[in-house]
C-alpha cells in the first residue's frame, strides 16, 4: 500500500452516522442529486452526485471535469460544509488549510465508479478525506499507474479513509455495492462524502 493511506474502521459510531445522514438529507433538499455525464461522450455516470462547500466537483459533456461554485441544474451556490465534517477534517487531515469542497456520491443498486485518479485539484499536497454511509462497498486502491496491483477493502458505514502523501494520486474506484447490508439509509444504497482542498494554500487562513 502507498504511503499516506489510512483506513479508520468505524470512525463514526451508529449515533453519529444517523446525525450525518440527517445533515446530508438537509443538503440534498437544497442541492439535489444529479447525474453527471462523461466529457465528450456524454455517457451518464451510474453514481449520482451533489456537493457542499465553496466549490463543488462536477462533470458534463460540454464542460468536462471541473470545480465550480454553483449547482449545474439549480444554478444556486452549494450549501456550506457542516461543522461535523469540518471537525473530522481537523481531527484527521494533518494539513494546515481548510477543505473547500465536499463531493457527495450516491450509489443506488448497481452503481459503480471505475478506476480513476482525483486530479482536478490544484492543491494535491492536501489529503482527501472520505466517509462511507449505508451499504457496504468493495473499494479498490492501486498505485500511480493504472496497471499497478490493487488492494481491495470492503468499506462499511462509518468508515473513514485518508488519502494523503503518495496515495493522494493513486488509482482507485468502487467495484460494487452490497445491497441491503446496512439499515442506516431509508433507501438501500450507499453515500460517500469526500472532503477536498481544491485551490493552493499560499497563506495562513
Ligand atoms: C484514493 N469516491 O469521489 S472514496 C471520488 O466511495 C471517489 O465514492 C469513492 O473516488 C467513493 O473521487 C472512493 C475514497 C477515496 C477518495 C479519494 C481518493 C479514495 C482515494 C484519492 C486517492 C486515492
Ligand atoms: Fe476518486
Amino acid at each position: 500500500m502507498l504511503d499516506g493511506f489510512k483506513y479508520l474502521s468505524r470512525y463514526f459510531p451508529d449515533s453519529e452516522q444517523v446525525a450525518l445522514v440527517n445533515l446530508v438529507n438537509g443538503i440534498l433538499a437544497e442541492s439535489p442529486l444529479y447525474r453527471p455525464t462523461m466529457p465528450r461522450s456524454g455517457k451518464p455516470f451510474s453514481v449520482q452526485m451533489t456537493n457542499c462547500g465553496a466549490l463543488g466537483w462536477l462533470s458534463d459533456k460540454a464542460g468536462g471535469y471541473r470545480y465550480q461554485s454553483t449547482h449545474p441544474e439549480t444554478g444556486r451556490p452549494w450549501p456550506k460544509i457542516p461543522d461535523k465534517l469540518l471537525a473530522l477534517w481537523e481531527d484527521v487531515a494533518d494539513w494546515p488549510g481548510n477543505p473547500e469542497a465536499c463531493l457527495i456520491n450516491y450509489y443506488a443498486v448497481g452503481a459503480k465508479l471505475g478506476s480513476h485518479v482525483d486530479g482536478d485539484e490544484v492543491e494535491t499536497r492536501a489529503p482527501v478525506v472520505s466517509v462511507s454511509l449505508g451499504d457496504d462497498a468493495v473499494f479498490h486502491v492501486g498505485g500511480l499507474k493504472r496497471g499497478d496491483p490493487k488492494t481491495r477493502i470492503v468499506l462499511k458505514s462509518g468508515d473513514v479513509l485518508i488519502l494523503g502523501g503518495e496515495s493522494r494520486l493513486a488509482y482507485h474506484g468502487i467495484d460494487k455495492v452490497n445491497e441491503g447490508t446496512s439499515e442506516l439509509l431509508q433507501n438501500t444504497g450507499r453515500i460517500n462524502l469526500t472532503l477536498r482542498r481544491v485551490t493552493a494554500l499560499d497563506k495562513k487562513e
